[in-house]
């Protein structure tokens, strides 16, 4: 009798099958954080279709809308907004969501009727400018409950530090798409094979290490950089050989595609407060909490240079922060230089 085909022996895991199994170790979970997790990872399908057929129909370019940052809105970026705030108001778990394309937040339940009972604060496409040029860009999201206080979700409701998110994630779009994640129990990262159209569990319990030789920051505004930040970055661009300085610079002007990289190898990104950004560029809410509880959860670091970013109390939905993150050494080493402490 022929051998009945047995399958490979690696252990497929899909992000859906991921989902269900934390779920089953949470007691009393209900499932609705499950759904969320699965309606993120619908659009996030949608969009790498949209991102991979960029270049084919025409959603290159611009809308000619200029959004609530004072930027260029791409086609692409209304694109996922919308794909985003699609899935969650379908879904029905979702009661309220904030976005970088969107001035006000959105409240869903009074739309829907559903009763959802989380809060998603999202960048839908961070670094689109870059899709004119193929370069890597990225998703990013923030999950909050509704506190209890709040009948109706409204902007308040969303205004926590990021510390009291339950969960936080992002989605490279690069040369394969990546959706990574965390709800307080280590990050996992999920590659999407095409192929059959599911995310498939690829980088089980990530963690950063300590220490890295790659720096992430825009030297063009080194002029109007503190002196404390100056003279860190003449420091890794000092030889020595213990140290394995000098580090190298890598910046491609995606922060999700910088900080997955440095994720992985170790690496520190900076974008500090500078002339032209003088509380720094990248939001607090939807861009750095979210990847600050994700570096957290892996071993890592996320300062605003002088307090941690998951304290920082907000009071608007778009407000910006400086952000050192990544190796926790590395954020340390250059926050000793910004306090201006002896360098050992
Ligand atoms: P700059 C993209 O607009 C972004 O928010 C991040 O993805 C990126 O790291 C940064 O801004 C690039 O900003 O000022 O260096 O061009």
């Amino acid at each position: 009798m022929t051998e009945a085909y047995m399958p490979d022996e690696r252990h497929i895991m899909t992000l859906e099958q991921f989902i269900i199994d934390q779920q089953e170790r949470e007691p009393g979970a209900t499932g609705a954080f499950s759904r969320l997790l699965r309606d993120v990872s619908i659009a996030a399908k949608i969009v790498n279709r949209d991102i991979r057929r960029a270049g084919l129909v025409d959603i290159f370019g611009t809308t000619g809308e200029i959004n609530v940052q004072g930027e260029t809105q791409q086609k692409l970026d209304a694109l996922a907004h919308a794909e985003f705030v699609r899935a969650l108001k379908r879904g029905g778990e979702c009661c309220l969501i904030g976005s970088e394309e969107h001035a006000e937040a959105i409240p869903l339940s009074t739309q829907t009727g559903a009763d959802g009972k989380y809060i998603v604060l999202m960048d839908p496409l961070d670094g689109s400018s870059n899709i004119d040029v193929n370069v890597s860009v990225g998703t990013i999201f923030s999950i909050y409950y509704l506190p209890e206080e709040y009948g109706e979700p409204d902007l308040d409701a969303a205004l926590q530090p990021g510390s009291e998110q339950i969960g936080a994630g992002y989605v490279v779009y690069g040369s394969s798409t990546m959706l990574v994640y965390t709800t307080g129990n280590g990050v996992n990262g999920f590659t999407l094979d095409p192929s059959v159209g599911e995310f498939l569990l690829s980088h089980p319990s990530i963690t950063t290490p300590k220490q890295g030789q790659v720096y992430s920051i825009n030297e063009g505004n080194t002029d109007s950089f503190e002196e404390g930040l100056q003279e860190y970055i003449r420091w890794v661009q000092h030889h020595d050989d213990e140290s394995k300085r000098p580090y190298k610079t890598r910046y491609i002007g995606s922060f999700v595609s910088d900080f997955h990289r440095n994720l992985l190898k170790g690496g520190i990104y900076m974008y500090p407060a500078t002339k032209n950004n003088k509380e720094g560029k990248l939001r607090l809410m939807y861009e750095s909490n979210p990847l600050a509880m994700i570096v957290e959860q892996a071993g890592g670091r996320a300062t605003d240079g002088h307090q941690r970013i998951l304290d920082i109390v907000p009071d608007k939905l778009h407000q910006r922060t400086p952000l050192f993150i990544g190796s926790e050494d590395m954020v340390k080493k250059a926050e000793s230089f910004l306090k201006k402490e002896p360098v050992a």
